[in-house]
């Protein structure tokens, strides 16, 4: 029976996605280390520091730690400074009505994000209330697409993990869903997520009824 949904917060309720593009490709730029919107595909749901590492994989340079946690603390000034005007009018087509329809049926809502932003972005999205679990940076050790954060999630919520769906745009973040053993709702590119039960373009074409029939 589906007791729980799990949602991905960038790129599935809100397009903070393409600000976290932003921020990395203005630091890429600067470095003069080639990054492009391809390369940041196997970023999206990879947290702060490993998003860095991947950057610098086609750097000639070497970075100390100390210098690499500078360079992290700049893109995540250049993302705060780019969400800082989010409002609820933010929200991605669809997610109200996916929220409402869930408390409709009592089914519970968790948020996986493993970014230390997630909470701020929400707030500011208006859409607090709605969540029965938040698992982010802080409740977790290891990020996507190590299962821990949905895992986490399904156990603050109190539910199997049978029991859950998650939602996910990106390849490592339906990997993690996937590996914890819940069905997996990919929001985007059926190539790119190819591990996902099922692809939709948007949350507007999200049907729990349907969803219920299909896999629970
Ligand atoms: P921050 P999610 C992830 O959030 C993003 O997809 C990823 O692009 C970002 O690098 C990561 O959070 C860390 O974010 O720098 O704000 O801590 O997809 O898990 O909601
Ligand atoms: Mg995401």
């Amino acid at each position: 029976k589906l007791k729980a949904v799990i949602f991905d917060l960038d790129g599935v309720l809100t397009d903070t996605a393409s600000y976290h593009y932003k921020g990395w490709k203005r630091l890429a730029d600067e470095l003069n280390i080639p990054f492009d919107e391809k390369a940041n595909e196997n970023l999206k749901g990879i947290d702060r520091m490993g998003s860095l590492n991947k950057i610098l994989e086609s750097s000639k340079c070497i970075y100390s730690y100390e210098e690499k946690l500078a360079l992290c603390d700049k893109k995540n000034r250049y993302y705060q400074e780019y969400i800082k005007g989010i409002t609820e009018k933010d929200l991605l087509i669809g997610v109200n009505k996916v929220l409402i329809d869930l408390k409709e049926k009592e089914i519970k809502i968790g948020l996986a994000s493993v970014s230390k932003n997630a909470f701020s972005v929400v707030e500011k999205l208006m859409i607090v209330d709605y969540f029965d679990y938040i698992a982010d940076a802080n409740k977790i050790l290891k990020g996507k697409p190590d299962p821990e954060i949905f895992m986490t999630c399904a156990e603050g919520l109190g539910v199997k993990i049978e029991e859950c769906l998650g939602i996910e745009d990106a390849a490592a973040g339906v990997t993690a869903i996937k590996r914890a053993g819940m069905i997996a709702v990919g929001i985007g590119n059926k190539g790119i997520l190819q591990e996902a039960d099922v692809v939709l373009e948007s949350l507007e074409a999200f049907d729990i009824n349907e969803m219920i029939e299909r896999f629970f």
